[in-house]
């Protein structure tokens, strides 16, 4: 069957794994090559004036970068699908948008550089901000200004796993005329799409799951709104923060073993988790697949699974907690999240350092795992050790 009887980037046609492998890249129709090449020339040759094959210039597009921007779009159930340079450059195309004295009402948790791209880069150019507690939709109209834009929300969130209703989120900024954007990151496509829900705009830091093996920076935003996405894509094009090809065909290449990863991340982060809720040096276990987990409804109807964050608490606080992630082997003490190999982190020293004063603060007796997709017993015997040691 040849490629273009089917196509592949249709979700009512095919299924999740099948876009992943085959959405946005068709066969070479010269040499049959079944690999989307990496496509490194800077320019594309022009007929006429203004006549090209789709290529002008290779910030603008690229047919690495399409190819990219197709797949992930399909998965996400978006007409619409841009890449960027890292996370923090599809965040920042986003809230180009504002204008000085526009408002947005940020969930109380997120990824500590969301926080300071919009305290520190955004605000003081004008944008006003308002941390609110997301699991209580009715927050959005609380803190609703005439000036607000939209509401910015994780979920889960980075690092304490809470879960906040996309639907309700979204209905209640809509209710107000405005803009639910949702970063994606820790749940991926895979296990829940926003846009389905209600969202207007998912963004990414493809850096994680999306790749997949902590070799590749990126961002994404996924719209199905064409206004929006000509705007996104003019900011794309004019601030020019996109990936190189190789990063492409990279972040590609990481999305046709998504769904196999992402199911064995959620599997061993069951294991693990099942260790720590019961081991005595744990005080809390934040992971929205325990019953006990407040958000726990919502991401059964939300979320076809749980994912591979976990975090938890330390009966020995900050100490113990600083002890902890040094006495770990297999679970590697770094930054990021979201690739093969598990991490361990401290995130209020480490990624959530910047939120330190704020209403995003993070509990300093907080440790996060990333849970990679190794052999779950050795997983469960590294942390049993590091944690019998503290
Ligand atoms: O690192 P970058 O690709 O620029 O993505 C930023 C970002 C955006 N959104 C979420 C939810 C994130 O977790 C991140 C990056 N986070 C880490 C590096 C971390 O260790 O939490």
């Amino acid at each position: 069957m040849s490629d273009e009887s089917i196509d592949f980037t249709d979700p009512e046609r095919v299924g999740f794994e099948t876009r992943a492998v085959r959405a946005g890249q068709p066969h070479s129709p010269t040499t049959g090559a079944v690999v989307t090449p990496i496509s490194l020339a800077t320019t594309f040759a022009q007929a006429e004036v203004g006549v090209t094959r789709g290529y002008e210039y290779s910030r603008t597009g690229n047919p690495t970068r399409a190819a990219y921007e197709t797949c992930l779009a399909s998965l996400e159930g978006a007409r619409h699908g841009l890449a960027f340079a890292s996370g923090m450059a599809a965040e920042d195309a986003v809230l180009r948008a504002l204008l000085p004295g526009d408002h947005i009402l940020l969930g109380n948790d997120a990824y500590g550089g969301t926080f300071r791209i919009i305290s520190k880069v955004f605000a003081p150019m004008g944008v006003e901000w308002t941390a609110v507690d997301l699991t209580d939709p009715d927050q959005v109209k609380e803190h609703w200004r005439p000036r607000t834009r939209l509401v910015w929300m994780e979920t889960p969130t980075n690092p304490l796993l809470t879960v906040v209703d996309i639907e309700a989120v979204a209905a209640a900024a809509h209710g107000q005329g405005g803009l639910c954007v949702v970063d994606n990151t820790f749940a991926t496509p895979y296990l829940q799409q926003p846009l389905s829900l209600g969202a207007d705009i998912v963004v990414h830091s493809t850096t994680k799951y999306v790749g997949g093996h902590s070799d590749v920076v990126g961002g994404f935003v996924a719209t199905s709104d064409a206004d929006l996405a000509e705007r996104l894509a003019f900011v794309q094009n004019s601030v020019g923060a996109v990936p190189s090809p190789f990063d492409c065909y990279l972040s590609l290449r990481g999305l046709k073993t998504l769904a196999l990863r992402m199911d064995r991340h959620c599997e061993n982060a069951a294991a693990v988790v099942e260790l720590l809720v019961s081991h005595p040096a744990v005080s809390e276990v934040l992971y929205p697949g325990l019953e006990s987990h407040p958000g726990h409804d919502v991401a059964l109807r939300q979320m076809s699974g749980f994912g591979g964050m976990v975090s938890f608490r330390l009966r020995g606080g900050r100490a113990a907690a600083l002890d902890l992630v040094t006495r770990t082997e297999l679970f590697t003490l770094a930054e990021s999240l979201g690739a093969v190999e598990s991490l361990i982190e401290h995130p209020a020293a480490m990624t959530h350092a910047s939120a330190a004063g704020s209403p995003l603060e993070v509990p300093d007796d907080l440790v996060r795992l990333s849970v990679g997709v190794e052999t779950a017993a050795d997983l469960v015997a590294d942390l049993g050790q590091a944690l019998d040691s503290i």
